[in-house]
């Protein structure tokens, strides 16, 4: 197992607190199979342009990893194709950031063709951009000499290497998306109505989905436990059968090539008539998961729909009075366990009439 050192560095522009981050990103490391053995954090005005980090923190690094043995930086930031470069130059360890990070679940998780084939061509996005990180700090220089040879030409093989890497995904993926929308458009030609599940990551949907459809998929207490997506039919106590979907769940600062890549998987949300969005109760952080919820929907643009608000896991609460108050904010929305199936009749009720 890799031994990983957490970095957070909270700059002054920024709103989430490393309290929240902080914990999370040792969450997505786990869920990567990596030991979290030590953690680091700064308060910064601004990132140091060559190593993000100031040359003080460097240097309790460099002993931090040392004394730890560590194998591996996970820093919680988007950091730079150069700076990632000094900085494993520095410290002969391994450094990745928090969109690399979340691409590595994705690529252990994905189980279908088709999740394989979005996760590569995220992953492939991602190398482009590292790959004009490394152009911009050459052309810095100024050109001329050090800046032409076989460094640069190498650049551009890369470069046109990954360029038709993305267009050959691109076409398998396309090819993929009909028979998706096809399979999708019979649906709507048999009048059967669809619901989708959306929501943090870990909120409880595919346990949600097990519960009401007798489903059996997997759920697991770890980030990214779904991405491929998975439909079932559920028979509403009136004897209505509508469709419901489970899917990839949403993150704080989900990288946008994982947006932009599982663009097909997330249509069967788009596309959904209701969306359910199941939201963990029991988080210290329900406010900002349901906020960073929101703005993956405004940047799918799908706010407008329907949405039936879901609030799980209210087996873990001792006090539900909070919750009461939210379930006003959020109307029309419900309590549940999903674990333990509780409050079914009333999510099946307010279901019945957004439908
Ligand atoms: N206490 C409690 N735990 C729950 C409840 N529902 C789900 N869980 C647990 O929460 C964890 C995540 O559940 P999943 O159903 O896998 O969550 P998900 O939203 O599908 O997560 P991803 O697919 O990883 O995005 C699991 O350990 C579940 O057992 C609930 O009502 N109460
Ligand atoms: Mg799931």
């Amino acid at each position: 197992m890799e031994k990983a050192i957490l970095v957070g560095i909270k700059l002054k522009s920024e709103k989430i607190p490393l309290t929240h981050s902080l914990p999370e990103l040792r969450r997505l490391a786990e869920s990567a199979g990596a030991e979290v053995v030590g953690e680091l954090t700064q308060n910064r005005e601004s990132p140091d342009q060559t190593y993000f980090i100031g040359s003080g923190k460097l240097e309790e690094l460099k002993q931090l990893s040392g004394a730890l043995d560590a194998d591996l930086l996970i820093f919680d930031h988007e950091i730079s194709a150069s700076q990632t470069r000094n900085l494993e130059e520095e410290l002969v360890l391994k450094v990745v950031d928090r969109t690399e990070l979340i691409l590595d679940i994705f690529a252990q998780h994905a189980k279908t063709r088709e999740g394989r084939l979005q996760v590569l061509l995220a992953q492939n996005e991602f190398q482009m951009t590292r790959l004009t990180g490394s152009r911009l700090s050459l052309s810095r220089l100024g050109g001329g000499i050090g800046t032409r040879g076989p460094g640069e030409t190498k650049l551009e093989m890369d470069r046109r290497r990954i360029r038709k890497k993305i267009a050959e995904l691109k076409d398998e993926l396309n090819d993929l998306e009909k028979h998706r929308r096809r399979a999708r458009q019979n649906r709507k030609s048999t009048n059967i109505k669809t619901a989708a599940l959306i929501g943090y990551t870990n909120s409880g949907k595919s346990t949600l989905l097990n519960w009401l459809t007798r489903a059996e998929v997997y759920t697991a207490d770890r980030l990214f436990a779904t991405l491929d997506p998975v439909t079932r039919r559920l028979y509403l106590p009136e004897g209505k059968v509508i469709l419901l979907t489970d899917t990839v769940g949403f993150i704080q600062k989900l990288p946008h090539q994982l947006v932009e890549a599982f663009h097909a998987t997330l249509e069967e949300s788009i596309e959904a008539d209701v969306l359910l969005h199941v939201v963990d109760a029991s988080s210290p952080f329900l406010e900002e998961q349901v906020s960073a919820v929101y703005e993956v929907l405004m940047e799918l643009k799908i706010v407008s729909k329907p949405i039936l608000t879901v609030f799980n896991k209210i087996d873990e609460l001792e006090d539900k009075g909070p919750l009461k108050s939210l379930i006003g904010k959020y109307h029309p929305a419900v309590m549940v366990s999903a674990r333990d199936k509780l409050g079914g009749e009333e999510l099946f009720k307010e279901l019945s009439r957004l439908l």
